[in-house]
């Protein structure tokens, strides 16, 4: 066995943005709408008044400044602050299922692969937009590959957990050539009328090719050295949204529904988590933190990523060596630390080292350390 290499990621952008001050200004008119239409009651302390989100906060808070979304119609719409997608007929390509493709084909060709090269498909993100047939098949179907896909969901660590998967079947021989996607469909599970999270979440699709080292003829690989992955209970972070909804008679688009967390407490058990995640996974295989040239990380917020890489380093991190985009893309769920990747490692020289982590509900962690070929 030759080993098992990254041989091209692709990044797909929806082309609608959406700025902080935008989704505020929106934000804010439903507040003055609901606390006129609850005045009564909020005089009568019988309901709490709804306050003003603000740029600003948001900014010094995450870090996040914008985010892509895949349909902004609806979102910004006061009667009805959910993105507006429309039904597609089932001989239709899926949402997520485009979104993928768009990525793939980015993906293929960064490492020089067609389909006929590839024997395996594994879609993983925070959400399918069904749960059968697998978004993976229909991808698969869509480009002509021969083999097998699966679908997998792991939250914010869905793409490091796929990329595990596709390593160890690379590694055991039951596939050859893994593409591995992540069309990461948030919004349509984004509470836009909540303060706390209507600011935290955006939409991406990213791709990348695992392989053997001996098939890789790609000039921008890298060598997946290790991989760990964690994951411990929390009922922090929520998504309660599901099929069983049907039959306890709840309100399928209830506020309780939605994304939620405990955002500090997230910030506080989960740093101190992945920093001891990831320096064991390096000392693992005697890789010292120094020895790290980039830390690809999860893209929730802007201070974590500081305050993890300074666990590790004892001092701040520059922006060279832990990479941002969350101020671009928000948080994409399981996509930010393969954006980081995608989009700061062309710089790489052979044997430089670096570490992809990805952190987040579940709790998860997903870590992979790599090696420029
Ligand atoms: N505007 C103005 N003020 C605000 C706003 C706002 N939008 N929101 C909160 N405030 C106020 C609060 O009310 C509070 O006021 P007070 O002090 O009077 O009580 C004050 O600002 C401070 O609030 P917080 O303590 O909550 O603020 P923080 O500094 O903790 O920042 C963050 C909030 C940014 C959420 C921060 O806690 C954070 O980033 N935590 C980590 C979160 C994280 O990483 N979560 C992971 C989530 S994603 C994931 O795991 C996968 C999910 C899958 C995808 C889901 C897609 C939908």
């Amino acid at each position: 066995m030759s080993g098992v290499v990254i041989s091209g990621t692709g990044l797909w952008i929806p082309e609608h943005q959406l700025t902080n001050e935008e989704l505020v200004d929106c934000y804010n008119k439903h507040v003055d709408v609901y606390n006129e239409e609850h005045a009564t009651a909020i005089a009568n302390e019988e309901q709490t008044a709804k306050a003003y989100s603000s740029a600003a906060f948001i900014e010094k808070a995450s870090g996040i400044k914008s985010r892509y979304i895949y349909q902004k119609k609806g979102v910004l719409d006061l009667d009805r602050m959910r993105p507006d997608i429309p039904v597609r007929d089932n001989s239709e390509l899926s949402d997520q299922a485009e979104m993928a493709i768009h990525a793939a084909k980015k993906a293929m060709a960064n490492a020089g692969k067609d389909a006929s090269d590839i024997d395996a498909v594994i879609v993983s993100c925070a959400y399918t937009q069904r749960s059968y047939p697998a978004i993976a098949i229909e991808v698969q179907d869509a480009l002509g590959i021969e083999g097998f896909g699966f679908d997998m969901l792991v939250a914010c660590s869905a793409a490091t957990f796929a990329l595990q998967r596709a390593y160890e079947m690379v590694k055991a021989g039951t596939a050859k050539c893994v593409l591995a996607i992540n069309p990461e469909l948030t919004s349509p599970q984004v509470n836009y009328k909540d303060r706390d999270s209507h600011f935290i979440f955006g939409d991406v699709s990213i791709a990348t090719i695992v392989e053997q080292k001996d098939t890789c003829n790609s000039s921008g690989s890298f060598e997946i050295l290790s991989t760990k992955a964690f994951t411990k209970y929390s009922n922090n972070i929520r998504s309660n949204f599901g099929y069983v909804l049907n039959a306890n008679d709840s309100d399928p688009l209830g506020k309780e529904q939605y994304f939620s967390q405990n955002g500090r407490s997230v910030y506080k058990e989960v740093c101190p988590m992945a920093a001891e995640h990831i320096a064991d996974h390096l000392s693992s295989i005697d890789v010292k933190n120094e020895d790290v040239k980039r830390w690809w990380l999860h893209q929730a917020n802007i201070n974590m990523n500081k305050l993890i890489c300074s666990l590790l380093l004892n001092r701040q991190p520059s922006e060279e060596e832990a990479p941002i985009v969350l101020d671009e893309f928000a948080n994409t769920a399981s996509a930010g630390s393969l954006i980081a990747f995608n989009k700061y490692s062309g710089d790489f020289q052979s044997g430089d080292l670096g570490l992809i982590c990805s952190f987040g509900a579940g709790y998860s962690i997903g870590s992979l350390i790599v090696r420029k070929l």
